[in-house]
């Protein structure tokens, strides 16, 4: 009786280390490439600048990429966040410019504290009242912003003198697109007192 249960023993200590196959894991599809800018369109007057940086420079919050690392305004309190899309303006006199942004939702993003948030997530993440609100730390700059991943599709930047705040003068007005972390474009316009206008509009895809 002891010797037949031994055997048995030895029978399934020998299933149990039998090697198991082992299948290869399928290869990986590399990522798709992220979405650029296509198709601008820019309104009568609206000029694109070349890049105009220099590496090594200390980075201004100014709308421009001023150390040539593919991303504007790194460093300031607002483009925390250099993934997704940020579309950054900048103006040189005390005016109160608003930034508008129709994104690929259809809905457009701006100040308006009530509707922060895009259906595709876009919102303002600085927003500025010029001379209106000097006491600002940067009131020359409204930046808006799309968490990751970049939503594609149609965008539109509208820019709106609202005020002067002091002198009722032509002010010159730098808007930047960064996609991933990649520039996408630089553009200058120099808006009228009250114009409101359709400046820049790409698609992203
Ligand atoms: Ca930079
Ligand atoms: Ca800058």
């Amino acid at each position: 009786m002891r010797a037949r249960f031994m055997g048995l023993l030895v029978i399934v200590v020998g299933c149990a280390s039998a090697p198991k196959p082992v299948a290869a894991p399928p290869p990986k599809a590399p990522p798709p490439p992220p979405p650029a800018v296509q198709e601008t369109e820019l309104h009568a007057g609206v000029t694109a600048l070349a890049v105009q940086c220099v590496a090594g420079t200390a980075e201004s919050c100014n709308a421009l990429d001023d150390n040539c690392d593919g991303v504007v305004d790194e460093g300031c309190p607002y483009a925390a966040d250099p993934q997704g899309v940020q579309i950054t303006v900048a103006w040189d006199t005390g005016a109160d410019i608003d930034l508008y942004v129709r994104d690929p939702s259809g809905e457009v993003v701006f100040y308006n504290e009530e509707a922060r948030r895009s259906p595709v997530g876009g919102f303002l993440d600085h927003t500025a009242r010029g001379a209106c609100r000097a006491e600002q730390a940067i009131a020359n700059v409204e930046s808006a912003h799309w968490p990751a991943p970049a939503p594609t599709g149609p965008y539109a930047v509208e820019l709106h003198y609202f005020g002067p705040c002091g002198d009722s003068i032509e002010t010159q007005v730098t808007m930047s697109v960064v996609v991933h972390g990649k520039l996408g474009g630089v553009y200058r316009y120099k808006l009228q007192p009250e114009e409101r206008v359709q400046a820049v509009s790409f698609e992203l895809r």
